[in-house]
């Protein structure tokens, strides 16, 4: 069995970058509740995110996502993450909430629709060059509702196009990170709806642009992992939307839902060399905390996430080789469920004080008086939410 020492060393550079939106309120169509506290502004929303990486030292970098999060001046803005510790990461494009892209955006049959979805683009891009960030992140909600509502084909040529505009505009640094999901808020038809759809345009377009997997944008029974498998051996898995979910694009913490899937997409991120020194994959969350606590939910997600990665770096990699290889099912298997049931939570706790960071992070946040400071503060003003 592979010892926790011998893996310390991997966790020292887990990075796993927050979602700006899961500080603000979100809910459903049923109703958004409302959380006292809550940030009214993205400086507010950066604060808050700061708070996780203090207490746990896994979250370095905020997304943003636009315009939730537009600001007059982004460099300011920069400075704010920096003073508190943290940088501006992924900056997420938002054409799912204007009325001209009721029939889609970059892949609308409408020209006038793409051009103001190509604009926006480049709107973020610009923003880009001031927050320092590498990635943008692309989402499209695009799709139809009905059988023959619209040409799937040509929507698809109005995509590459779209794209390969956008594509252009990037700096020699910067990536363009195509997500895709299945269904909603399109309900016959999406766009971008699977790994092979995002793979096929993002592949057509050159290095700079790869896939976005959100580990919520699968139909029911889909094997994720297999995808992490093969995106990273196609080169093309460029980032992670992480959350979890027991029916669909739910949105809930990350392994809360299904913990053994989230340890086996991670066992094939290590294997897949997605998580070596330097690696080109990003992980972020995209979660919604509906009604628990945003600041505690987000802390508890990067633990989930650390925890499922410490039994995936823990698998004792020779043995299971040898297992696989001479075809001994239950050997391997075996081997696998021996790591995902090793509770290394005593050992993080141990690892983290060693690091000069709180053994037990949720209950250090607890005990620091910030969420009772914000709820105290942030009286009056809009508190943040989708906006939608
Ligand atoms: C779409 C999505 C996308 C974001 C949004 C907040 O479901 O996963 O990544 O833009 O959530
Ligand atoms: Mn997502």
């Amino acid at each position: 069995m592979t010892t926790f020492d011998s893996i310390a060393s991997h966790l020292e550079r887990q990075a796993i970058e927050l979602p700006s939106w899961a500080f603000g309120n979100s809910g459903t169509r049923f109703r958004v509740f409302t959380t006292p506290g809550t940030p009214r502004d993205p400086f507010e929303k950066i604060a808050d995110a700061a708070q996780v990486n203090k207490h746990t030292g896994l979250a370095p970098s905020v997304a943003l996502h636009i315009p939730w999060d537009k600001v007059d001046d982004y460099g300011v803005l920069r400075a704010h993450a920096e003073e508190h510790g943290v940088a501006l990461g992924t900056i997420n494009s938002n054409t799912f909430q204007d009325e001209e892209y009721k029939f889609g955006s970059l892949a609308a049959t409408d020209a006038k629709a793409r051009q103001r979805a190509i604009d926006h683009h480049f709107d973020c891009i610009d923003i880009m060059n001031a927050t320092g960030s590498r990635d943008l992140k692309i989402w499209l909600a695009d799709g139809t509702n009905y059988s023959g509502q619209d040409d799937m084909r040509r929507r698809q040529d109005n995509l590459a196009e779209s794209l390969a505009t956008i594509y252009a505009a990037l700096g020699d640094d910067q990536r363009l990170v195509l997500e895709y999901k299945f269904f909603e808020p399109a309900f016959y038809h999406m766009d971008v709806p699977d790994w092979g759809t995002a793979y096929a345009q993002v592949a057509a377009l050159g290095d700079k642009a790869m896939v976005c997997l959100d580990t919520g944008h699968h139909a029911p029974g889909t094997n994720i992992e297999f995808i992490v498998m093969q995106l990273l051996r196609l080169g093309k898995l460029g980032s992670f939307d992480f959350n979890s979910r027991n029916y669909a694009d739910d949105d809930l913490i990350v392994g809360a839902a299904d913990p053994f899937q989230l340890f086996r997409i991670m066992v094939e991120v290590v294997r897949g060399g997605g998580y070596d020194e330097g690696t080109y994959v990003a992980f972020m969350l995209d979660q919604c905390h509906n009604i628990e606590e945003k600041i505690p939910g987000q802390i508890r997600s990067v633990l989930n996430v650390q925890e499922m990665s410490a039994r995936a770096l823990m698998i004792d990699h020779d043995a299971l080789d040898a297992a696989q290889r001479a075809n001994d099912v239950l050997g391997a298997n075996g081997i696998m469920m021996d790591a995902f049931y090793t509770d290394v939570r005593p050992a993080l706790a141990a690892w983290r004080e060693s690091c000069g960071l709180p053994a037990d992070p949720m209950a250090a946040y607890a005990a620091s008086g910030y969420q009772q400071q914000i709820v105290a503060d942030r009286v009056g003003g809009t508190q943040a939410g989708w906006g939608a």
